[in-house]
């Protein structure tokens, strides 16, 4: 079906079902073309639904085999069965069981939704909605089920997992075997999930806080046991962290994870059974960056804390996604953050909710992180249901208190255990908890667009008073025209120009607990008792998901940057007056002028270095990973010209990397690693700064930069250090950069999640000949579009990561995106359809560009067949 003709689904036509399935015992015969699936469903009108109404199942390419009632079989008139639909015209009015046969074909299953093969492995992804391309079903949250599942398959297929904990396995006739699981858990029908395969693993036992034993397994491909270990580790490690933070204990005998290599997401949080994207499991020194360990461990710990929240409460409806991802953020960001650096794991939460949620909460796709509408709801797996859902976590907490946090937290988990809850009734636990009315703050939850926070501040050095006044507007969004104020709590400290913290005093204790609340349009305070001119520290920790405009001068921002005691603004204010340079700069190119960098920030850079850098490497890191071209595209916001951008913020980077050559040369030396690799916060902390280093010693001299880059790449014993040297070397066309890609291909060819890098690396090359590469690449033998992770690498690293390129004035960046977009969508539209959302920013364009992305845009929007995944992104993106 088309978007244009697709049924809206809206929030407020839920309904309850008019039937429960209390049971479900599914029989699955695996089998590559032709798997059975016989599902016996125990049903019961519901108290809250019609009495009398039919019952609707959902399907989804589905092959209807038979019918039974209560174990006769139906007479043809009693029912209806298509692909999409299985109706039954006159269901009894008491208890029933219906017993319905399918038959699936998992290797046809390009979409890698319901049954499908991955390298042979037979697997599922049931959310949203693909439990209903296994079986008809009431395929919605709220509805609970009891599920025991029989599987059975051949001896190629020894490994056999469901949900729950294993009941029973044996062997039959013929060489087959079975395997029952069962799962006392009522869960809907988008957490079930099967594997069968032919898989290594590694395990260990758990033992819960009340002294439950329970096995956790990782699975995964031969030959990459090893691979698995970290896995396994951070499983346990984030374990044990519910416990002790959330007081959440495991609740089944085992626990399993399952890598497999094709899956349109990053991993799947079924009950007892996780399926995860490869790519968040398998690690080794020799394939995995540091960076791809931190989210291994960051999505091991969403996925295990989901058990709790999203698996033991659930969402009543789709809407409420937010109610299950925004809160599992939340939750393994605070793991990450107590298992490393937390202010460094700030810094990177916050890039990625800028450069991921921003420009969706400022374009076409806008929408409240608790939607009230949707066409396909695959397409609301967004940055701001899961990274803007997470921050109004934060913001709840910043507002309650840590005590009356975890209280309001323990309320829900015993109030709502077992059930599918809403936002509404989330909130009010916290509410109850802390005895504070907060209805103004569940706007943020309906309210699409980022809030602009204003701030402007005077100092009376006469009366020793500091007035500062904030203000707050939001922009229109689709649908929502007219915004009202948020609540937003501004954490704020006072630095003196001397470098000092100031105290905060005022009349009235505005600021108590250095948290100022900005519920109305505009609030102004007066601290009293200001010894010298102070200069705002606003925002601190990013408190809001707000854009804060600042009244202060470069100068009051490297105080802030010299002295600040929060760590995160100090980072701020050297990202700030980085980003105004730049924005200088392409301003000074547009007007035909050369680009200017004042000696200021290379100063305070050079004395944060002296001070902080072998001390902090991590956050010395952050702080010298300057803005990239779509965070200064942002700060811009129309008319963008991404040519000048990338030339602006070259020449900074190389004016940098000249004043810098000394200190940075000294740095590379010092920062070298004698230490056997190991992916801890603290030697990956001092490799991002040594390969930060060398990436701006680089801009700075060339040739310097390109010897070192390729000693480090020729000495390197690990894929932090190899792949960091190989993207400064993929920056200097030549033979040096070709010999080097070469190199690595040919080590890494038989691996590949090393692969993945391999093409994103060249896709990324901001130059010219890239999109020739490119296309190039399209047909090297190893791509290949049935894989997301590899049309991910090779396609959305074009479309997502070099602007210049995609965004090339003549428009060819644009239409080959749509070329591949059309030509992936019938396998695949959930990955085309992520892959078009790469057009979001496209009104923010100069008009040429403007004018070749409407047109790329238009073609994709007008052919046929085109799933409703795309049509649904596209069609909202040209409103
Ligand atoms: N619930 C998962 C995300 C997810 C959503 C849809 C999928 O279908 C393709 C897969 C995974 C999470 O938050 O990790
Ligand atoms: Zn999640």
């Amino acid at each position: 079906m088309r978007a244009d003709n697709a049924p809206v689904i809206r929030l407020e036509d839920y309904q309850p079902t008019d039937y429960l399935i209390d049971t479900v015992s599914l029989a699955i015969g695996l089998h590559p073309t032709e798997t059975r699936v016989t599902a016996t469903l125990a049903l019961r009108p519901n108290p809250a639904g019609h009495a009398g109404a039919s019952l609707a199942l959902d399907g989804d390419e589905l092959v209807f085999v038979s019918a039974a009632l209560d174990g006769s079989p139906l007479a043809a008139d009693a029912y209806t069965a298509s692909p999409e639909k299985f109706v039954l015209h006159r269901p009894p009015q008491q208890p029933f069981t219906l017993t319905i046969e399918t038959c699936v074909n998992p290797t046809a299953n390009t979409k890698l939704m319901g049954l499908y093969r991955s390298n042979g492995t037979y697997c599922t992804q049931c959310e949203a909605d693909g439990f209903r391309r296994i079986t008809y079903f009431l395929d919605r949250p709220d509805v609970l089920s009891v599920y025991t599942t029989r599987i059975e398959a051949d001896a190629d297929t020894p490994l056999l997992l469901g949900n729950g904990n294993p009941a029973e396995a044996g062997a039959l006739a013929d060489g087959r075997h079975f395997a029952v699981w069962h799962d006392p858990f009522p869960k809907p029908s988008y957490l079930f999930a099967i594997v069968g395969g032919d898989l290594d693993h590694v395990e260990d036992v758990f033992t819960t806080a009340s002294g439950r034993k329970v096995k956790v397994a990782v699975y995964v491909e031969r030959g990459k046991r090893e691979r698995a270990r970290y896995a396994l580790d951070a499983l346990q490690r984030a374990m044990r962290w519910d416990e002790e933070v959330f007081g959440r204990e495991y609740d089944l005998d085992v626990f399993n994870i399952v890598a497999v290599s094709a899956f349109n997401m990053g991993a799947m949080e079924n009950k007892g059974l996780n399926i995860f994207n490869d790519k968040y499991v398998l690690a080794s020194a020799d394939t995995a960056t540091d960076s791809d360990y931190a989210n291994i461990e960051a999505v091991i710990a969403h996925e295990y804390f989901h058990n709790w929240t999203g698996n033991r409460i659930t969402c009543r409806d789709w809407f409420q996604l937010c109610l299950k991802e925004g809160l599992t953020v939340f939750r393994d960001q605070e793991f990450s953050s107590d298992a490393r650096s937390r202010p460094v794991k700030r810094i990177a939460d916050v890039r990625v909710l800028r450069s991921a949620q921003f420009p969706e909460d400022a374009g076409p796709l806008a929408h409240p992180v608790r939607p009230r509408a949707y066409k396909e709801i695959n397409n609301f797996y967004t940055a701001t249901v899961y990274e803007k859902g997470a921050e109004l976590i934060r913001v709840l907490k910043t507002l309650v208190g840590g005590q009356h946090f975890r209280r309001g937290m323990d309320l829900y988990f015993e109030r709502h255990d077992g059930t599918a809850a809403t936002i509404e009734e989330f909130i009010a636990c916290f509410a109850e908890a802390s005895g504070r009315d907060l209805s103004a703050f569940s706007q943020w939850y309906e309210q699409a667009g980022t809030p602009r926070l204003s701030a402007r501040g005077r100092y009376d050095a006469g009366a020793k008073t500091y007035t500062l006044t904030l203000a707050q507007t939001t922009l229109p969004t689709p649908d929502q025209p007219e915004k009202r104020p948020m609540v937003i709590p501004v954490a704020l400290g006072l630095i003196g120009e001397s470098g000092r913290e100031l105290p905060l005093t005022t009349a009235d204790g505005a600021t108590d607990g250095g948290v100022l609340v900005l519920d109305g349009a505009e609030r102004t305070v007066i601290f009293t008792d200001v010894e010298e001119r102070p200069v705002p520290s606003l925002l601190r920790g990013f408190s809001a998901p707000a854009i804060l405009d600042l009244d202060l001068t470069d100068d009051d921002l490297l105080v802030l940057f010299a002295h600040d005691t929060d760590a995160f603004n100090q980072w701020q204010a050297a990202q700030t007056v980085a980003t105004r340079i730049i924005v200088r700069a392409v301003e000074a190119l547009h007007a035909g002028g050369t680009v200017q960098v004042p000696v200021g920030l290379a100063q305070a850079l050079g004395h944060f270095l002296d001070a902080r850098a072998l001390r902090d490497p991590a956050f010395a890191a952050q702080v010298l990973s300057l803005p990239g071209e779509a965070d200064i595209a942002r700060e811009i916001g129309e008319n963008i010209d991404p040519e000048a951008i990338f030339t602006a913020r070259k020449a900074v980077r190389e004016t940098l990397g000249q004043a810098l050559a000394g200190k940075l040369a000294h740095l590379y030396g010092e920062l070298a690693i004698d230490a056997p690799y190991s992916p801890d916060a603290a030697q990956a902390g001092k490799r991002a700064l040594r390969n930060g280093v060398l990436g701006l010693l680089t801009a700075g001299d060339a040739a310097r930069g390109e010897a070192l880059a390729r000693a480090q790449f020729d000495a390197a014993t690990n894929m932090t250090d190899r792949l960091g040297a190989l993207s400064v070397l993929s920056l200097v066309a030549g033979e040096a950069r070709e010999a080097a890609l070469q190199a690595f291909y040919d080590r890494y060819r038989d691996d590949p999640l090393v692969l993945d890098k391999w093409f994103a690396l060249q896709a990324s090359i901001p130059e010219a000949g890239t999109l020739e590469r490119v296309k190039r690449l399209l047909s090297h033998p190893a791509f290949s579009l049935s894989n997301p992770n590899r049309t991910r690498a090779l396609i959305g690293s074009f479309a997502m990561a070099n602007l210049t390129q995609f965004a090339r004035a003549d428009g060819a960046g644009f239409a080959f995106v749509a070329d591949v977009i059309l030509q992936l969508d019938p396998a695949n539209p959930q990955v085309a359809s992520r892959l078009s959302t790469a057009f979001r920013t496209w009104k923010t364009l100069e008009p040429g560009r403007r004018a070749h992305a409407e047109a790329a845009l238009r073609r994709i929007a007008a052919a046929t067949p085109l799933s409703q995944d795309v049509a649904d992104i596209v069609t909202r993106s040209l409103a």
